[in-house]
């Protein structure tokens, strides 16, 4: 059990007070408060070009394809790169509109709102002959209803009276009902993949990635809050602690692994691809639920990630039996990190991570998918530009707890890149390579959850004013509500925040320094405080 001591304000203070002091003339205060308004404006145009072309050219299909101002059917495809099997009875589910659902309520546009969920009451059905895997379409579709449905009847009031009934809540259950054959295996962590109408096919792969199966609590857990059926919760839970119990000796976890076994096959690990949203779902999942068990999964697979995986400001992969290196690469989807360490509270290590993800970022004019650290050079093969938040939200997180006006430039810098390169009349086009800049014919559905919703806040975080919310990883929020908590912490704290921050510090007050291995050395020494910044 850690040791929950209080820690004071004043020390906080201290540890922020150079970020505060940078604005500490009105004048330059004023002078931000315009630059950040010029931008959230141009984010605001961004996420409507984008929308709107979906709308225009896609809609009800998945996703714009914006070269062609056409569209995909890319639900039942997500994260299978060799699509073979293409359903024949299979023509979308609006999954670009459901994405949008809580982007439109954070801009405020409660009338665009109000008839997404009319027609997705009236039209979406979940009976489709549709592969689909397991972990997208819940971070997308099931958290993409559940967030809107929380944002539907929260006490704001948005939606016409008598127009909301529950019906995205409907949706949600019967999707966690499809959801639930993938559970059926000796091990109870779930197949990767799913048929929407059919359930589990046969002969299908039993391989999985950890992040697969360890990042579904969020969303099935709402579920069940929701519905007052623990069954979904329930699912989610025996997977991710049947995944816990198959860590290494050095509480390392490997990448991917067999769902019938429940055996490892692929060993090398790190904080990218395969494995992200596990760590970051274990911590937002403690802060959701409120459950000591998950703060000590997280606590011990923190500690772990930051010993063997951490090299100065970067992190490589290693071996989870050994510990050793194995891969010295950054990829894009690593720099989610410094995003959850911020929430953490190991604001300094968030830092100094994020700044060579910008210098990544700045070289290339914008994030290649994979950089290889040893020879300072591309991935031969990895060169695109998927139109990736992880960046930008990380940005901001970091500008959420320090008020560091550099985040706000760092913000602008992405903006610029995104407008430069990606926009095109039909929408924004994903990057094929970072060298040349030749774009590719997709629009992700993550491009309006997240990267527009992120930029957005970091300008403009009116909606999080006297709000707890955790964002899941695909950028839906979820409210954080004493009722689905099995015990408050005690050291919470009602105050007027924006976001529920967890500080992690040591005792004598310093924030951690960069070092390799600073972590293990004084993690047993710390506090846990919940308190707004
Ligand atoms: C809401 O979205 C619709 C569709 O893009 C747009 O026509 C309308 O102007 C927006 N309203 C607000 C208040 O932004
Ligand atoms: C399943 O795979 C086995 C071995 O590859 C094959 O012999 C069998 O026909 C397959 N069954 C179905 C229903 O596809
Ligand atoms: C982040 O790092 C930069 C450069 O090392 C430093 O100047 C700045 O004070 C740091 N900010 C925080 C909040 O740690
Ligand atoms: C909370 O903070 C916001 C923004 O700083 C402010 O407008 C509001 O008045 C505060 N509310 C309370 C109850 O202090
Ligand atoms: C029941 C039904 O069909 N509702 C809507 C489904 O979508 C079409 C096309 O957008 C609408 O016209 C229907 O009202």
């Amino acid at each position: 059990m850690l040791p929950r001591k209080s820690m004071t304000w004043v020390l906080l203070l201290l540890l922020l007070s150079p970020a505060i002091m940078n604005l500490s003339t009105s004048q330059s205060d004023a002078r931000w408060a315009a630059k950040k308004r010029r931008l959230r404006d141009k984010v605001h145009k961004m996420f409507y070009h984008a929308y709107d072309n979906y709308m225009i050219h896609a809609f009800p299909h998945d996703e714009l394809k914006p070269l062609s101002k056409s569209f995909t059917d890319s639900l039942s495809e997500l994260g299978n790169l060799k699509l073979e099997r293409l359903p024949q009875d299979y023509s979308g589910s609006a999954l670009t509109l459901i994405e949008s659902l809580s982007s439109l309520v954070i801009m405020g546009n409660n009338t665009e709102f109000q008839s997404a969920v009319v027609w997705l009451s009236e039209n979406l059905t979940f009976n489709v002959d549709a592969r689909v895997n397991l972990f997208e379409c819940n971070i997308r579709v099931l958290g993409g209803l559940v967030s809107a449905h929380l944002l539907a009847t929260d006490s704001t009031d948005r939606l016409g009276k008598g127009v909301y009934k529950n019906q995205l809540l409907t949706l949600a259950e019967d999707l966690g009902k499809r959801f639930l054959p993938a559970f059926n295996t000796p091990t109870g962590l779930p197949y990767a993949w799913v048929n929407l109408k059919y359930g589990v096919m046969e002969n299908e792969t039993t391989e999985t990635s950890t992040s697969g199966c360890g990042s579904l609590i969020l969303e099935m857990g709402a579920l069940s809050r929701l519905t007052g059926d623990p069954k979904y919760e329930s699912a989610a839970l025996r997977a991710l602690r049947k995944l816990w119990s198959m860590r290494s000796s050095l509480n390392l976890l490997g990448t991917t692994l067999d769902v019938s076994t429940g055996e490892w096959i692929e060993y090398s690990t790190g904080i990218g691809a395969g494995v992200d949203s596990f760590y970051e779902y274990l911590f937002k999942a403690h802060i959701l639920f409120g459950k000591e068990e998950f703060w000590r999964m997280f606590h011990s697979a923190y500690i772990a990630v930051q010993k063997y995986f951490r090299h100065g400001p970067w992190y490589h992969e290693a071996d989870m039996r050994t510990g050793k290196a194995t891969y010295w690469q950054l990829t894009s989807l690593q720099a989610f990190w410094p995003g959850l360490q911020v929430l953490v509270g190991d604001i300094a290590a968030a830092n100094s991570s994020h700044r060579e993800f910008v210098y990544v970022w700045k070289k290339y004019g914008v994030l290649p998918e994979r950089y290889l650290l040893d020879h300072q050079m591309l991935h031969p093969t990895e060169k695109y530009y998927p139109l990736r938040p992880e960046l930008a939200e990380s940005t901001f997180y970091l500008y959420q707890a320090t008020k560091d006006p550099w985040y706000i430039e760092v913000g602008e810098s992405i903006v610029n890149s995104l407008n430069l390169y990606t926009k095109v009349d039909g929408g924004f086009a994903s990057i094929r390579d970072v060298t040349t800049m030749q774009l590719e014919d997709h629009q992700h559905s993550f491009f309006l959850a997240e990267t527009c919703k992120y930029l957005f806040l970091l300008f403009d975080d009116s909606f999080l004013v006297e709000k707890n919310y955790i964002f899941t990883t695909e950028g839906h929020p979820l409210p954080v509500l004493s009722s689905w908590h099995d015990r408050l912490p005690d050291t919470y704290i009602q105050t007027n925040r924006t976001l529920l921050k967890v500080l992690l510090l040591p005792k004598d007050g310093k924030p951690s320094t960069t070092d390799k291995f600073n972590v293990k050395a004084s993690m047993s020494s710390y506090n846990i405080e919940f308190m707004g910044m």
